[in-house]
């Protein structure tokens, strides 16, 4: 019966594509580009890690393409079990989009689905499971979209960032769901950092500076390690750099549920884009990145030779991860997997020093909703509007050809990274106070803050729009929106 089930969803997948692709007359001939989800092992900590990837036949991560192309896929789940990716910042037909149960089935094993549309804009975005627990496997990799920005004279380096546990993704959830298990903290939302549950390794000095309200709550798994492109500084991925030259560097924030700062060190960085798109750009040496988001940051490699390490502390936390820039044979130093310092709690600082670089055209909302955001770690109830999602919880309305404006009103003491299918937004509010911050797919809200967001609707479909912290998600802080 599941064969047969299997073998129905994967006929109608590839007959939905032939549809489509008979739909489009200058469709490119080349054969698409085959991904495959696989099992694969990695090294954590010195031990060996089962988890999963998704990568092309001659064993690239995701896709490197360009504006302009269409993204023509082939997915094949080469895993026991079901699978879908999206692919997160791109603004395919609904029914492409990639979430189970609302853009469409997931694809069984062994089966394949065919992936067809237009890419609008270049920069930096990223392709993740979203079935069930399978991001928690790092089963998320690189989606990069090379446009005009990209110059011929720097070079691209990649930081894919990513929590990892030794504990199955489920028995992470169940821990959470009891509460108070030895490997969580934050086990009471109401106290949350007066319980004895709460480690004091936790207690990050920045932690009390949330404002008015309840100190932040901050990482609820405590992860074995943190990762960036599938390595710990134990034995870090080395890129080779030149001496004197230019880097483009793209963070993408992979993890499940862990915020970072990413840090420079000496380099002095530009970051020209978030979540793929283009900001007035922002000189520093730190940056904060929420989990989903995406950095874009120029560097000027120094011309003496030298190892440079870039590195992500945990927010809140002096864990940290990274890689190495080597310009010529310099010698490289071990770096440990701490921080000398706990680096404080993401705020909203820099998100409302951002500007945008093609802001949204000025027009007023024809249509906003409130979507405060609601939880209890007791029991580890998640959601919006205090409804816990499921099927049945009706769609957000809008309407074709409106301005929306979502208004995200953070009612916890958790900051949520809040994501919306299918569409990029503007940050256009915070607290009250309105401008033209950046474009973008993830926006951070943090404890007590109040986050508007405009986008205009010109994707019509199904879409989920939801927090992108694994495990809140799956708890029930998730959403839709449709319109036809
Ligand atoms: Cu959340």
């Amino acid at each position: 019966m599941l064969s047969r089930r299997a073998f129905l969803v994967s006929a109608a997948a590839a007959s939905a594509a032939t549809t489509l692709a008979r739909a489009q007359p200058n469709i490119e001939q080349a054969p698409p580009t085959v991904l495959r989800i696989e099992r694969r092992s990695i090294e954590v900590n010195g031990k060996p890690a089962s988890v999963l990837g998704v990568r092309q036949g001659d064993g690239t991560f995701g896709i490197r393409t360009e504006v302009g192309k269409r993204f023509r896929v082939r997915l094949e789940n080469r895993i026991e079990e079901p699978s879908l990716i999206h692919w997160h910042g791109l603004t395919p037909p609904w029914q492409q989009d990639g979430v189970p149960g609302v853009s469409g089935p997931p694809i069984p094993p062994g089966g394949s689905a065919d992936y067809d549309f237009p890419l609008r804009f270049g920069g930096t975005f990223w392709m993740h499971s979203h079935q069930g627990l399978q991001e928690q496997l790092l089963l998320a990799a690189p989606l990069i979209i090379r446009d005009q920005r990209d110059r011929p004279d720097q070079q691209e380096v990649i930081m894919l960032l990513a929590d990892f546990s030794f504990t199955p993704p489920d028995q992470i959830f169940a821990e959470l769901k009891k509460g108070g298990m030895p490997s969580m903290t934050g086990a009471s939302s109401a106290t949350p950092a007066s319980g004895g549950m709460k480690g004091m390794g936790t207690m990050a000095p920045g932690m009390a500076m949330g404002g008015a309200a309840a100190k932040p709550d901050l990482n609820d798994v405590k992860y074995d390690a943190f990762v960036a492109n599938d390595r710990t500084l134990g034995d870090p991925d080395v890129v080779k750099v030149e001496p004197g030259g230019r880097v483009l560097l793209r963070v993408i924030n992979a993890s499940s549920m862990s915020g970072f700062h990413v840090d420079l060190g000496a380099l002095d960085g530009e970051l020209i884009a978030v979540d793929g798109f283009p900001i007035a750009p922002v000189g520093a040496r730190r940056f904060p990145i929420a989990v989903a988001q995406r950095l874009d940051i120029r560097l000027a490699i120094p011309r003496a030779p030298a190892a440079h390490p870039v590195l992500a502390v945990l927010e809140g936390e002096n864990k940290q991860t990274g890689i190495i820039l080597r310009a010529a044979d310099a010698p490289i130093a071990r770096i440990p997997d701490t921080a000398s310092m706990a680096y404080p709690a993401l705020t909203l600082d820099l998100e409302s020093r951002l500007r945008a670089a093609s802001p949204l055209k000025p027009r007023k909302a024809t249509r906003t909703h409130t979507l405060n955001l609601t939880g209890t770690m007791a029991g580890y109830v998640w959601s919006i509007n205090n409804v816990p999602w499921t099927k049945d919880v009706p769609p957000l309305a809008i309407a074709k050809g409106e301005r929306v404006e979502l208004i995200f009103v953070n009612q916890t003491p958790m900051s949520h990274p809040m994501h919306l299918h299918g569409h990029e937004f503007q940050v256009v509010e915070i607290d009250g106070k309105r401008f033209a911050g950046a474009v973008r797919d993830t926006v951070l809200v943090t404890p007590g803050r109040r986050v508007v967001v405009a986008f205009d609707a010109n994707n019509p479909g199904l879409w989920a729009l939801h927090c992108h912290l694994l495990y809140h998600l799956d708890a029930g802080m998730f959403t839709t929106l449709r319109y036809v």
